[in-house]
């Protein structure tokens, strides 16, 4: 048995315990993260429609961290009016806990599914990328009165680059796998560029930055769009928000939506930033951020997506060398050298992406 057709039996099990009054008529897999394990359980009435994820807890040791961050942010969210469509739903257990444990002891949760809606992997045009950054800007705008302070911080150090190339070099130095050899030249270029973006936030002033109530995963991907009216609607997978400077958000929505190829693009000459895209990215965002960013987070938002091509490739890396234990799907070689492309042509491109943010 695979382990999602055994976590699909599983989710069968667990969903009596969130929706008590009917059983599901079946579990579909849903969505292609990299972290948990995740299924639409469907109903008859599909009012009662369940997102039902097996939550990892190698990645997430404090799970009462995340979904109390996620219970907060929701809140905040729905009181904001985003809407019961706009804003993720979590739904309790019958005891009104936010977690059920299934028989193998694994972790559970449940939302409300969203029904008539889509999601982008590749965005298909400026427009659409300019909806997109429009509502990722709307978003960080209507937390920007939520106080940081008060959320958990479940997984430290996440976009910390500095840490993050330490990792690299940790994992070059052990070659627990013995693949470093193969994986020189790029190992060389990321942690190379990766100090020169390090200096240049640090020039910046990036660590005096405010600190904010962030997504800290804010690809493209992870925003739903209404299938009738093609509008944005409802920011998805909020598992890692958690206090942090705005220009992480910015840089992770412009590295997964200014170029159409894939995250693990084998044809690196397919990995092109879209100058156009990029424009288009920034005008939504900053008219959807509106006046809540500072005139020192608008000056270094251009840093944000070279920042953040390069953090994901040397992660990436870093799981190569060490043997694929965080990611533990696809190529992570692939991703990283296509990631490096990608911070390689942000970081050149660099006097235009100011240019575009004034
Ligand atoms: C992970 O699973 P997913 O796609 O939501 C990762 C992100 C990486 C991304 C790269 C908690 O996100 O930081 O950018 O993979 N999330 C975590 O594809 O590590
Ligand atoms: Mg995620």
């Amino acid at each position: 048995m695979s382990d999602v057709t055994s976590a699909a039996g599983q989710a069968l099990a667990v969903a009596p315990h969130f929706e008590a009054s009917a059983a599901p008529l079946r579990v579909e897999p849903l969505g292609r993260g990299h972290i948990h394990v995740t299924f639409h359980a469907i109903y008859a009435d599909s009012d009662r429609d369940l997102v039902l994820q097996q939550l990892n807890e190698h990645v997430f040791p404090d799970l009462e961290a995340v979904m109390g961050n996620i219970a907060a942010v929701t809140g905040h969210l729905r009181r904001r009016g985003g809407g019961v469509r706009g804003t993720l739903e979590l739904v309790a257990a019958t005891g009104g806990e936010l977690l059920v444990r299934d028989s193998m002891g694994a972790a559970w949760r449940a939302f409300r599914f969203v029904a008539g809606t889509r999601s982008y992997d590749a965005v298909p045009n400026d427009d659409v990328a300019r909806a997109a950054a429009h509502a990722f800007g709307s978003f960080a705008a209507a937390l920007a009165d939520l106080d940081p302070g008060g959320l958990a911080v479940p997984i430290p150090h996440f976009h910390d680059l500095s840490a993050r190339l330490g990792q690299l070099r940790e994992a070059a130095g052990t070659n627990s796998v013995g693949r470093l050899e193969e994986v020189t030249a790029e190992c060389d270029a990321i942690l190379g560029l990766g100090d020169t973006i390090g200096g240049a936030l640090a020039r910046g002033g990036a660590s005096r930055l405010p600190r904010r109530v962030v997504h800290n995963d804010c690809k493209v991907n992870n925003l739903l769009f209404d299938e009738a009216t093609g509008e944005p609607l409802c920011v998805v997978d909020l598992d890692t928000v958690m206090p942090g400077p705005v220009l992480v958000d910015f840089g992770e929505l412009v590295r997964t939506a200014a170029c159409d190829a894939a995250e693990g693009e084998l044809d690196l000459s397919r990995v092109v930033y879209s100058p156009s895209r990029f424009e288009a990215l920034a005008d939504g965002y900053l008219a959807g951020v509106g006046p809540v960013l500072t005139p020192s987070e608008r000056t270094l938002l251009w840093a944000g997506p070279p920042w953040m091509a390069l953090e994901n490739a040397a992660r990436f890396l870093a799981d190569h060398l060490g043997g694929d234990r965080y990611f533990r799907a696809g190529d992570n070689r692939a991703r990283a050298r296509a990631q490096l492309r990608l911070a390689e042509q942000l970081w050149e491109a660099r006097d235009a992406l100011r240019s575009a943010l004034r």
